[in-house]
């Protein structure tokens, strides 16, 4: 059943593009968090010097043929005409990227639709037009994105379960393994990461400790 599985692909959601990765390989980080257990993979490429054109069609083909060898879900953030032209697996779009309900008539009903959402009122909206999840944060306060909004906290995510059981629903900004039990406790179905493994000394061993601790909190 597809909202079964977009809600287990929420529980190790990777976000990374190559302005993530200091002066690592991206490829290389990709497949450690791949090998560690992460569940969806989104490229994300944006801000100073991220890649355009045919580079980064090449790139995000390396990335898509790795997601697929581990069978992950490969999404790209905002950019429909990449998605269409991979056939990636779904887009994410945020409140400021071309309207939801646009991107949705643009890939049809079968790629899935991420929405990052900040109330209540905005997961009502991304819902209607056929959201299959939301993000939501930033959580807890974020480096990796310049033009975040206020830190909203666990709380937030408290909220919007009770208003919606059944939306997949994934926490996004400053999830560490030092913070993320109250995420679960909140009922996120999962957490979206972009520093606590790309920038982490071993990626593969971050991911691996994310994935067996949210395995136990998914549990509970
Ligand atoms: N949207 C809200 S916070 C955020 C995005 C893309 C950045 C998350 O990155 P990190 O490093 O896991 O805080
Ligand atoms: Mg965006």
């Amino acid at each position: 059943m597809r909202n079964t599985d977009v809600r287990n692909a929420m529980s190790l959601y990777f976000i990374m593009g190559t302005q993530n990765v200091d002066t690592r390989e991206p490829l290389a980080v990709l497949e450690a968090a791949l090998r560690g257990g992460i569940t969806c993979f989104q490229l994300r490429e944006k801000g100073l010097g991220a890649l355009e054109g045919e580079a980064l069609l090449n790139f995000a083909r390396k990335c898509q043929a790795l997601c697929r060898l581990y069978r992950v879900p490969f999404i790209i953030n905002d950019d429909v005409d990449l998605a269409l032209a991979l056939n990636a697996d779904g887009v994410h779009v945020g409140q400021d990227d071309e309207q939801a309900s646009l991107v949705r008539k643009r890939i049809g009903p079968d790629k899935w639709l991420g929405v990052s959402t900040h109330n209540v009122e905005e997961v009502r909206l991304a819902k209607s037009i056929g959201a299959d999840y939301v993000g939501l944060g930033p959580i807890y306060p974020t480096t990796s994105k310049l033009d975040a909004s206020a830190v909203v906290g666990p709380v937030l995510i408290e909220e919007i379960r009770s208003a919606f059981p059944s939306m997949p629903l994934v926490g996004i900004g400053g999830i560490s393994m030092a913070n993320i039990e109250p995420v679960f406790h909140a009922g996120a179905d999962g957490i979206a990461i972009i520093s606590s493994i790309a920038s982490a000394e071993h990626p593969l061993k971050a991911t691996q400790l994310f994935s067996e601790e949210i395995q136990t909190l998914l549990k509970k």
